[in-house]
This record gives structure tokens, C-alpha cells and sequence, in this order.
């Protein structure tokens, strides 16, 4: 037998993969190889350089917790998430676009009726939130399960909101028989992406900012449509040019206008001034 060489070792690789029954997997576990072999050989990575990856990757398992995906949130910062989302989602104009998941979605979010108030009695701007989901040719959708979340005033999500573990600021909704769902909270901040962690280290390394403009996250699920995972940005928002995550599409903004209290279509519902969202989300057909 001959030794391996940076120029064969390669090839050996990729053979010993040759009888992987799956070819899908077969497919991709070649390009992995070709395209990281290639990379190593390109930066000629240091035996020093390896170790300190290893170690990089080991500590993003270790910080993963139930309500902290650090990996996903690497892959949101490496702007992976949104490669893939470009090209699996080949959306037509009209339709609504996807955003990003992002860590804080919750499976034990509860499910309210129409127009409640999900603010879990934390403070802000009033919001109120308006829509309706339609398909293509503009028909109601009803039954859709339209799941909201959102961060609040100071940028935290419940699960961050100090002294605090029940679900606020998140919830199911079903689409009436018109489309329509609707719920009041309040209103959510531009804030930072979790720093404390390897995302972060590479976040500083690279002098990025951690700053994530506000939005409303909305994701929607019904029968015979894709579903949409996608969230609303305030259209000034001064970090729309700058998220960390790459999830800001100019379909997703949204003039989040405000009301004084004693005007606008929700006058008299507050005593301060408050927000006014209104969506329609149009579904792309499977
Ligand atoms: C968030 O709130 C978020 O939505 C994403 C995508 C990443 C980090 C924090
Ligand atoms: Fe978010």
C-alpha cells in the first residue's frame, strides 16, 4: 500500500463512502468532505487552529439548553439558516416571505381565542395585532394555527424576563371563519442576540454588533399550504441594515404605527399611546 498525502487523502475518503445505500446521503456526505478538505487545504489550517475549532464546536453543544439552541444560532449568525430558506422557498412574489425561526420559539406556548391580551401583565407600548391569512387568490384561510412571539420592552423574551417562567408574550391562535386573528400585547424592542457564548466570542472576534432590529415573530400552519415562519420589523428601525441574523427582507416591514389614546381605530382601549399592527399573510399553495 502507499501512504496517504494531502493530495490523495481525499480521494480515500470519499471511496470508503462509496457503498452508503441512501444516495441523497451519499451525495452530500461527498461534497462535505470535497468542500472541508478543501477549506483545511486552502486556510492551511495549524494543528493549533483544529484544536481550537474542535473546542469552539464542543462548547456551542455544551451551551445548547432547552430554551438556549446555540447551534441554531450559529448557523442563524453564518447566514445558513437563511441560504437554505432561499433556496427551498422558491416563493411566488404575492405570497408572504420566511424570516428566520430564530431560539425562542416554545412548544408549551398556550393556545387564546381572538383578541386576548398576551402581555402576561408586563409593561410597555400597548400593541395591538391585526390579521388575516388569505391564499394566493386572496380567499380566507380559517383554521389556520398561527403561533405569535415576541420580546418586550427592554428586548427580553419571557423565558429572560428576570423573576419569570410562565409563557407571556407568545401564543396559539386559530384563524376565524374570515382569516382573521388578533390579539393585544405589547409593543417589542430592537435588542441583542445571546453574547455569553461561542456565537458571542465569534461575534466580537469579528467586531459585529449583536443588535437584532424589533420584530414580532408569526409562524403558520394550515392544510394544503407551506408553512410560513416569518416576522415583522418596524420600518425604521435603525438595525434593519446591520441583523447579525440576516432575517430582514423589505416585504417583511411594517410601519407599526402609533395612535394616540383617544385616536385611531382603537381609540378608547387605552389610556397611552399605542400600536397598531395590521398583516394579511398570503399562503403558498403545497
Ligand atoms: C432572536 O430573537 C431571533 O429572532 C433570532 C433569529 C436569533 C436570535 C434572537
Ligand atoms: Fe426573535
Amino acid at each position: 500500500m502507499r501512504d496517504l498525502t494531502s493530495d490523495t487523502i481525499t480521494g480515500a475518503v470519499i471511496s470508503t463512502m462509496r457503498d452508503t445505500k441512501d444516495p441523497r446521503l451519499a451525495e452530500i456526505l461527498h461534497s462535505l468532505v470535497h468542500h472541508l478538505h478543501a477549506f483545511v487545504r486552502d486556510v492551511e489550517l495549524t494543528e493549533e487552529e483544529w484544536a481550537a475549532g474542535v473546542d469552539f464546536l464542543t462548547r456551542t453543544g455544551h451551551t445548547c439548553t432547552p430554551t438556549r439552541q446555540e447551534f441554531i444560532l450559529l448557523s442563524d449568525v453564518l447566514g445558513v439558516t437563511m441560504l437554505v430558506d432561499a433556496l427551498s422557498n422558491r416563493r411566488s412574489v404575492k405570497s408572504t416571505q420566511n424570516s428566520v425561526l430564530g431560539p425562542y420559539f416554545r412548544e408549551d406556548r398556550p393556545e387564546h381565542s381572538d383578541a386576548a391580551d398576551i402581555s402576561g401583565g408586563l409593561t410597555g407600548t400597548p400593541l395591538f395585532f391585526e390579521g388575516r391569512v388569505v391564499d394566493r387568490e386572496g380567499a380566507p384561510v380559517p383554521g389556520a394555527g398561527v403561533d405569535v412571539w415576541h420580546s418586550d420592552a427592554d428586548g427580553h423574551y419571557d423565558m429572560e424576563v428576570p423573576g419569570r417562567t410562565d409563557p407571556a408574550m407568545r401564543a396559539l391562535f386559530r384563524t376565524d371563519g374570515t382569516g382573521h386573528f388578533g390579539f393585544r400585547s405589547i409593543r417589542p424592542a430592537s435588542y441583542p442576540i445571546p453574547g455569553d457564548g461561542p456565537v458571542g466570542e465569534l461575534m466580537s472576534a469579528t467586531s459585529r454588533s449583536l443588535m437584532r432590529p424589533a420584530h414580532v415573530h408569526v409562524l403558520i400552519t394550515a392544510p394544503g399550504f407551506q408553512r410560513v415562519t416569518t416576522m415583522l420589523f418596524p420600518s425604521d428601525d435603525p438595525y434593519l441594515d446591520t441583523d447579525p441574523v440576516f432575517g430582514v427582507k423589505q416585504s417583511l416591514l411594517d410601519s407599526y404605527d402609533t395612535y394616540e389614546a383617544d385616536a385611531g381605530p382603537r381609540r378608547g382601549l387605552t389610556d397611552e399611546p399605542y400600536t397598531l399592527l395590521r398583516r394579511t399573510f398570503v399562503l403558498e399553495p403545497h
